[in-house]
């Protein structure tokens, strides 16, 4: 069995990645004439965000068919292609299993909305309102009700993201064996596994019932919608049925999933999963009700985000969990913008963050155009594609009563399409993403920011990218070590060891656009080995270590 927690992932949302026939959108066969940039990097596996034919309402995460290949990416003919060229090359493709709901174009919810006492009707969840109100005062992630209503029947049905997006019965066996068909499909196929789309939200309390009931308005329903009891049940079921019959990889999307979940989930004697994502990073900042929710927003400090961090790690560790370790996907801001500076020390900070991504434990993933240190690009609301910012302009405006110019730089700010832009491939018109006109603005900054200028430079971020793929391999220490925090206090560094019986490496990364010290007298580090840092220049280690801005060094420890 493969050992999948020592590969390094790198997530491709094809619609932005690379399109190979002018019509602006990304597709298969862009990917196949990039796979050989991919090679280069080092990367192991590719997880591609769905590829399905979908009512791209929620681009690709609102399913019609899971055995179809969605046309503008493609053919199944390319996406065999796609998976045997990857295959030369050393490559694997994840798919994006989305399994928590379906589109309401997919065959079942057609059969279950056309007709009643169909037996489809129950693979979704379809109740009467009450007193002209959906059944229960549940909010979407998306904001607004999490009930769509149908005209016809007079019934209210399920959907907790887009109103498109149908949240499946798990309950009933017979919609839960129809996912492992579809799983075994392209398991039989040779993909390499599955990232779980929000697979914590499959089970829902049982009697559907309001959330704190006594509040007024729509209330986030989290302890009834996500990491109940039953979702433990169902994926050891997925895992018997499906899963342990292959050699594969699994992590699934753990929205709002807190540590004991988490270890639950991939704990091995689970048998469940083997990593998952969890969100407190990207919620520093947030409100409860996420990247919308301008009522807590507020300014979080180096602090915050090391205590999460380092809470995340040691836990982990000590009860036996594994994560997904990123920072950025096609859900969040750019990383460089939102952790590091994307500004003065854009090239410092996206090292700085490529550096800790690649040292904690945890399996590291990548997102597309991460490893050029793209950054957000702000966009206007006529250029907004996202539903979620859109719908939230609304929202923020009908229910929070929000003026809309503040709606405007709110959505500005958090939109989705921030990290959705065009890959910036070469200086050529439109980043050399597409000959036609883009489905998407592509950033202007992509003269000096883009692939092929960074793989001429012995200095870019895409060659510390792959310097650090590979210093990663070479240090299996990174992978299987021990993780131990030092200097919990320090206010603008993060240090910590990683330690097995062969090696013990001791990494510093300044998180900071300011100089900063560490004191490390009577302490037992002494004189240790520099062995790997972003700033080239010698960097001997001294009792009151002085870092550069977003500076990051590693050393080894006798
Ligand atoms: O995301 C799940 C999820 O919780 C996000 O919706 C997150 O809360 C949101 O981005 C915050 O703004 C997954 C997919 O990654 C996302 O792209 C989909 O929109 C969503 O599920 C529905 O399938
Ligand atoms: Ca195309």
């Amino acid at each position: 069995m493969t050992n999948w927690k020592e590969k390094v992932i790198y997530q491709i949302w094809p619609r932005s990645f690379n399109d190979s026939n002018g019509d602006g959108i990304g597709d298969l066969v862009g990917i196949i004439e990039k796979l050989d940039y991919l090679k280069r990097l080092g990367i192991d596996l590719i997880w591609l965000s769905p590829v399905y034919l979908s009512s791209n309402k929620d681009y690709g995460y609102d399913i019609d068919d899971y055995y179809h290949i969605n046309p503008e990416f493609g053919t199944m003919e390319d996406f065999d292609k796609l998976l045997e060229e990857a295959k030369l090359r050393g490559i694997g493709i994840i798919m994006d299993l989305v399994a928590n709901h379906t589109s309401d174009q997919h065959e079942w919810f057609k059969k279950a909305l056309d007709d009643p006492s169909s037996p489809y009707r129950d693979y979704y969840f379809f109740r009467k309102g009450k007193e002209g109100s959906p059944p229960n005062n549940w909010m979407s992630f998306f904001g607004g009700s999490s009930w769509t209503y149908d005209a016809k029947s007079k019934e209210y049905y399920l959907t907790q993201f887009t109103p498109n997006q149908c949240d499946l019965n798990w309950e009933n066996v017979n919609m839960r064996q129809g996912i492992y068909d579809i799983m075994r499909f392209w398991l039989d196929k040779g993909i390499a596994g599955f990232r779980m789309d929000v697979i914590n939200a499959i089970s829902k309390d049982e009697e559907l019932r309001d959330k704190d009931p006594d509040k007024k308005g729509l209330q986030f329903p989290a302890e009834l919608t996500l990491n109940r009891p039953k979702t433990h049940t169902y994926l050891q079921e997925m895992n018997r049925e499906v899963l342990s019959k292959y050699d594969c990889i699994t992590i699934g999307e753990g929205a709002l999933a807190g540590q004991e979940d988490v270890v639950r989930y991939t704990h091995p004697d689970s048998k469940e999963l083997q990593m998952m994502f969890h969100f407190d990073l990207h919620m520093l900042g947030c409100g409860s009700l996420g990247r919308y929710d301008f009522r807590k927003l507020y300014r979080w400090r180096i602090l915050d985000f090391k205590k999460v961090l380092i809470s995340w790690q040691t836990e982990m560790q000590k009860q036996g969990g594994w994560i997904g370790s990123y920072l950025s996907n096609h859900d969040q801001r750019r990383q460089v913008s939102l952790f590091g500076d994307d500004k003065k020390f854009r090239r410092e900070s996206a090292k700085a963050l490529c550096l800790l991504n690649f040292t904690l434990r945890g399996t590291p993933f990548i997102y597309q155009g991460e490893e050029i240190g793209m950054v957000d690009c702000p966009l206007r609301q006529h250029e907004w594609r996202d539903y979620e910012a859109i719908n939230a302009y609304e929202v923020l405006q009908q229910m929070m009563h929000v003026p809309a110019f503040i709606a405007r730089s709110i959505i500005k700010k958090a939109n989705r399409d921030n990290a959705r832009t065009p890959m910036q491939w070469n200086a050529m018109k439109n980043a050399g993403f597409t000959t036609g006109k883009p489905w998407i603005k592509v950033n202007p900054n992509y003269m000096q920011l883009n692939a092929e200028d960074d793989e001429k430079h012995p200095e870019s971020i895409l060659t510390f990218y792959r310097d650090t793929i590979a210093f990663r391999k070479k240090h299996p220490v990174l992978t299987w070590g021990s993780f131990t925090s030092l200097c919990d206090a320090h206010k603008k560094a993060v240090v910590y060891i990683r330690e097995d019986n062969k090696e013990k490496l001791f990494v510093l990364i300044n998180m900071s656009n300011n100089h900063t010290k560490i004191n490390f007298k009577n302490t037992n580090i002494k004189a240790p080995r520099l062995i790997y840092s972003t700033h080239k220049e010698e960097r001997p280690f001294e009792e009151i270590m002085k870092l550069a801005p977003f500076e990051g060094r590693v050393y080894e420890l006798n």
